[in-house]
């Protein structure tokens, strides 16, 4: 058992998770590097521990040392965030041997899951819909590989087994471009995951990205706290996530849903987790699992009444879950708007100082950030400065919501997307609903947002 949680992140999540700790009475440790001692969360935190120089390999990424400064503190676990060592199994693994929890699943669970070739493996096993391809890893032999390219059909897309989010992947449109996509992308994984596997999947054109929030405990429970239409995205950079998925079934999504938390209890998952869809023509195609907590999950909070973050201290701490399924009610829509020091229409980096930060508020209105004014954002770390959530009693009343705290919203000094949000929360395809995962770019490509052609 614990009664300190060392947080090895930073920026709103590790707020997030020190304001988490202190609801329940968990005493917190801020481990942070020499750019981010001025963070909020290192200023509310019981104790803080600089680890490290600015740049995440030397600090957020040095595991022994992150383990270190939780023996020193005497933090009994450690809340990895998302991103950094947050999917590392490796990472995992050191924290369980020295006798720490990690707040996560198991090390194996995150091996499992982070192999993707395994995890589809594992879902198919279980009876979660996968994108039909080939089972399990494509072999070296060039005719075998012809046949099973032949056997899943074109277009497919090659994808390495240790990628994930967007990395090592190629669509082939022909069979005759396949065996020299497969040998690229077999040596483009070895070297950037020390994984050469890779595996075949149809390719599909114009799905949605929908995915499944899920938790479970380590007594055999697991709910599904319904889904996130994360659609909205650019270069696999998330935009706009929300909840529910427009025009989506609900009876489909809750059949999908308990897919999901059964499989959890197949696989003796644990923890905050998420299952990643495609979404097609009517049907769901799991494509891989989060292990981790995602900066999304407030959409989630939202709609269900459900705190995620404390949700998986509990579950850290041996508690059951708080709730059954049958207590989880979706009420409402809620949309996040993700916050970054970008310019909104050519997305270069702006860090620099913030001179003027003033928040939104009202009812259905949150806001999850880091930033106060005269704060100096660092150029070491990913732009993400906050996440601006409204909650209405339907989609038109979130959106209106959005439209008003968008207006509200002070941020002075830094080039940020909410420009970019202010035009999404007007575009037609947009206020429809439903679009699919190449609309932004589409957007983008035409100049409709920055006026251009508007
Ligand atoms: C796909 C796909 C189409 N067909 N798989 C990209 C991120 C990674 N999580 C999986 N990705 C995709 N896999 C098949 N079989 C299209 C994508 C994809 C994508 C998926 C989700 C969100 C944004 C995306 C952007 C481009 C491509």
């Amino acid at each position: 058992m614990f009664d300190t949680v060392l947080i090895a992140n930073r920026g709103e999540i590790a707020l997030r998770v020190v304001r988490a700790c202190k609801a329940l009475g968990l005493k917190t440790v801020a481990a942070y590097s020499e750019a981010d001692a001025n963070l909020r969360h290192v200023a509310l935190a019981d104790h803080a521990i600089c680890f490290g120089p600015a740049p995440s390999q030397k600090s957020y990424l040095q595991k022994g040392e992150i383990i270190l400064a939780a023996k020193l503190s005497g933090a009994g676990a450690i809340h990895p965030g998302y991103g950094f060592l947050s999917e590392s199994a490796e990472f995992a693994q050191m924290v369980e041997d020295a006798g720490i929890t990690f707040i996560g699943p198991t090390s194996a669970a995150i091996r499992q899951m982070g192999d993707k070739v395994s995890a589809k493996l594992a879902m198919t096993a279980s009876g979660v819909p996968c994108v039909p391809g080939s089972d399990g890893a494509l072999p070296e032999d060039a005719a075998v590989v012809s046949a099973i390219g032949a056997q899943v059909g074109y277009p497919l897309i090659v994808k390495a087994a240790g990628g994930g989010g967007g990395r090592g992947m190629r669509i082939v449109r022909e069979p005759s471009e396949l065996l020299q996509a497969v040998a690229m992308t077999r040596e483009e994984a070895g070297r950037a995951f020390g994984n050469p596997s890779v595996y075949a999947e149809r390719f599909l054109e114009t799905p949605r990205h929908v995915e499944i929030q899920v938790l479970a405990d380590r007594h055999g429970n697991a709910v599904w706290l319904g889904e996130r239409d994360c659609s909205m995205q650019r270069r696999n950079q998330k935009i706009i996530e929300e909840s529910p998925a427009p025009g989506i079934e609900r009876a489909e999504i809750a059949r999908i849903g308990a897919l999901c938390a059964n499989a959890c209890v197949d696989i003796g998952y644990t923890g905050a987790g998420t299952f990643e869809f495609l979404y097609e023509d009517g049907s769901f195609f799991f494509i891989e699992m989060n292990t981790r907590v995602q900066v999304e999950h407030p959409v989630t909070e939202l709609v269900t009444g459900v705190d995620i973050v404390a949700e998986q201290l509990r579950i850290a701490l041996g508690e059951p879950l708080s709730m059954k399924q049958s207590d989880i009610r979706f009420e409402g829509h809620a949309i996040e708007c993700r916050l970054n020091a970008e310019n909104p229409w050519t997305f270069v980096p702006s860090p620099g100082r913030v001179t003027e930060w003033i928040a939104p508020g009202g009812p259905g209105v949150r806001v999850e950030s880091h930033l106060y004014a005269g704060y100096t954002i660092p150029p070491n770390y990913d732009s993400l400065i906050g996440k601006l959530l409204t909650h209405g009693a339907n989609r038109e009343q979130a959106v209106a919501r959005m439209r008003v705290a968008l207006d509200e919203i002070c941020i002075g000094g830094v080039d940020t997307t909410v420009a970019l949000h202010q035009k999404l929360m007007q575009e037609q395809g947009f206020r429809n609903g439903g679009f699919d995962i190449h609309h932004l770019e589409r957007l983008i490509e035409g100049d409709v947002l920055n006026g251009a052609k508007a």
